[in-house]
């Protein structure tokens, strides 16, 4: 086990951590899910900060992150990031998914960010198979931590038992 990385069962608004990952789509706008729920609890304050990043470059491709105010949250930050929808697998949705857990921490570690929390990317209404996604969000933070000393603590904050045991079996593997 990576003394840096744990797994949680919960609810990511109720996490306090200098950022925290939020599951988004290209619009930026709010939706259902993770997404919907840390517009709620966070408020306003970060629909207006996606407002202005939307002004400046137009929303959010998928694989790419930005990030806002963490608003009423107890996080400093909410980091946006937009998943691939699963697909049945078609096209680079393995890679995209890669570049969500890494580009979410370079840019928390850019913002000065040591701990963060994720959800798990892509796998409620974006369907990506939760075996899959999990294999891919750890391996993807290992390796960014094996780079990267700013990060001290990435917490993976499931909402669901099989999120929770996948991500608890990768976090096992040696690697
Ligand atoms: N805390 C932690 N995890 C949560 C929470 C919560 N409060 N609520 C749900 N989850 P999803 P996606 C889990 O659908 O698949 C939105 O409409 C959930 O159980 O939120 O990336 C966006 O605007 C699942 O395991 O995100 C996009 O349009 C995980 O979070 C689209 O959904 C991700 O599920 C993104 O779909």
């Amino acid at each position: 086990m990576n003394p840096k990385i744990q797994v949680i069962k919960g609810d990511i608004t109720k996490i306090k951590a200098d950022a925290i990952v939020n599951a988004a789509n290209t619009s930026l706008m709010g939706g259902g899910g993770v997404d919907g729920a840390i517009h709620r609890v966070g408020g306003p304050a970060i629909l207006d900060d996606c407002r202005k990043i939307v002004a400046r470059q137009g929303g959010c491709k998928t694989g790419q992150a930005v990030i806002t105010t963490g608003g009423k949250l107890p996080a400093k930050y909410v980091i946006h990031t937009v998943g691939p929808v699963y697909n049945g697998g078609k096209g680079d949705v393995a890679e995209l998914l890669r570049s969500c857990y890494r580009n979410s921490l370079a840019l928390a570690a850019e913002n000065g960010c040591k701990t963060i929390a994720f959800p798990n990317i892509s796998t409620g209404i974006y369907g990506y198979p939760k075996a899959k996604a999990a294999e891919i969000a750890v391996n993807a933070v290992k390796t960014f931590l094996n780079q990267n000393e700013a990060i001290e603590t990435v917490t993976f904050v499931c909402f669901d038992n099989e999120n929770y045991t996948f991500i608890e079996e990768q976090l096992k593997l040696e690697f």
